[in-house]
């Protein structure tokens, strides 16, 4: 649900990074951040649990264009991925516009991604909301693990639609990170035009 600043004159969209525990989505956000002059961004906050991996989420205001005349602020969030978390994830995808999924290419990972998939649909549902009709990219992440799984058959496990973009990726090195935030970023605004 984007949200409209009338005397900013700034529309604010949320998109949510999801997916299972160490996908890659702080990895995601934290080089997405460091991309960004600094006059183009707010403040990177991260609310650590004990367990550091378990950063429950990130905030990144990100301008890109303009819409009739108002500026668009992008609003970035990941998840916690850890199976035990989900009230913070359910939370965190409250007025969600738009969710970069980030699968772990690992031969393990693998149930672990579809799990989440399943987690994120469930969550979703619980607002009255389903997979069709929110903006929805996959990021296929860690291409650089030897034994990674073909990026084909991780595809056919998370694409419900058949019609999802996917985008390859090696997060840590920034290779794949910015195309499928553009890619969702296009999706949120055609959906609000669509609305409009
Ligand atoms: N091999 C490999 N490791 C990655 C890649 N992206 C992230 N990682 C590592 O995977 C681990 C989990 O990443 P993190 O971003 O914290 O995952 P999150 O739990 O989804 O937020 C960290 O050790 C990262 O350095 C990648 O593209 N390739
Ligand atoms: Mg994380």
């Amino acid at each position: 649900m984007s949200t409209i600043n009338f005397s900013a004159r700034e529309i604010n969209f949320k998109i949510v990074y999801y997916g299972c525990g160490m996908s890659g989505k702080t990895t995601n956000l934290k080089k997405i951040y460091e991309s960004i002059p600094g006059t183009a961004k707010g403040e990177l906050v991260s609310l650590a649990t004990e367990d550091e991996r378990t950063l429950f989420f990130d905030f990144l205001p990100l301008d890109l264009g303009q819409v009739n005349g108002f500026k668009t602020r992008f609003h970035l969030y990941t998840v916690p991925g850890q199976v035990f978390y989900n009230s913070s994830r359910k939370l965190i995808l409250r007025g969600v516009d738009g969710i970069v999924f980030v699968a772990d290419s690992a031969p393990n990972r693998l149930r672990a991604n579809a799990e989440s998939l399943r987690n994120l649909r469930d969550n979703l549902t619980e607002y009255g909301l389903s997979m069709d009709e929110i903006p929805y990219v996959v990021q296929v992440n860690k291409r650089d693990l030897p034994d990674a799984l073909p990026s084909d058959m991780i595809k056919k496990v998370l694409d419900p639609s058949g019609k999802t973009q996917f985008f390859d990726a090696v997060a840590a090195k920034y290779i794949g990170v910015t195309e499928p935030l553009k890619a969702v970023s296009q999706l949120v605004l055609e959906h609000l035009a669509q609305k409009a």
